[in-house]
């Protein structure tokens, strides 16, 4: 869900075919329908109402249209990570100038690793992935910053077939989460989760962002949509062929704050 009704986002940088992809694609081909994809989608979040602020692409960073990754935002505080990935550390600098007068940060330090893509905020816990990106050590870090705010964290193992624990997953609304069938065990979820299971072959499917009862989804998932339409959601779907290739979905490309 979106937590607030503004976001950073970062533009797609010219090197974008560069950018580490190992799970959905192979690598986007395309440099300029990617830019008019996040276009789109930055079109679909201010008709959803959200301020949103872009950020200069870095052409030294492939990967830097991902801020999620980068920062865990909890009730108006920040936790800056040490990106899972090393050739994106360097992208965090200019996310963290972005919401520094909004937001007080706090610094997550090695051996902790975690991208922002394992963490998903559900009711007053924080879901979070144990990933190729985010260890044990990120996890532990992340406990400490919620707790006193009030949250619980629950860890998930996230399957090797998998980038982040929310790229195959998102919360469309409290209490729910969307989820492919084969990844992960039932019970790995928190207690009294209603969980939406839709078919392995969709995966990239489950990752939305909900705007009240409308979701905005990636377009080409037909078994996942009709899922979700008979879960009484509107849809609105845009086309993230591109950002899919670099193993991105739709929750990476921004920060609400
Ligand atoms: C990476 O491998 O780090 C990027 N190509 C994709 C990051 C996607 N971010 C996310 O799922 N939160």
């Amino acid at each position: 869900m979106a937590s607030s009704n503004r976001a950073i986002v970062r533009g797609i940088a010219d090197t974008f075919t560069q950018a580490v992809a190992q799970y959905f694609g192979d690598g986007p081909t395309d440099v300029e329908a990617a830019k008019r994809q996040h276009e789109g989608y930055v079109n679909a979040l201010s008709g959803f109402g959200v301020d949103v602020k872009i950020l200069p692409a870095d052409n030294d960073f492939p990967d830097c249209c991902f801020v999620e990754d980068q920062v865990i935002i909890c009730d108006g505080k920040g936790l800056l990570t040490v990106s899972g990935h090393d050739t994106r550390v360097g992208e965090q600098e200019v996310v963290a100038n972005a919401i520094n007068d909004d937001i007080e940060l706090s610094k997550m330090e090695p051996p902790a690793r975690m991208d922002g893509g394992d963490v998903m905020k559900f009711g007053d816990t924080y879901i979070c992935g144990i990933s190729s990106r985010t260890n044990v050590e990120g996890v532990q870090v992340l406990r400490e910053f919620v707790a006193p705010l009030g949250y619980t964290v629950h860890e998930i193992p996230v399957p090797p077939n998998a980038l982040h624990f929310k790229s195959i997953t998102s919360c469309p609304a409290p209490g729910m989460i969307i989820a492919p069938e084969t990844f992960f065990a039932e019970d790995a979820f928190p207690e009294g989760a209603d969980l939406i299971w839709i078919p392995a072959e969709e995966v990239y499917g489950a990752n939305t962002i909900a705007f009240g009862n409308t979701l905005l989804v990636p377009e080409g998932y037909p078994a996942t949509h009709k899922i979700l339409r008979e879960r009484g959601f509107e849809l609105h779907a845009i086309d993230m062929s591109q950002i899919r290739a670099a193993d991105g979905s739709l929750t990476c490309l921004s920060v609400f704050y």
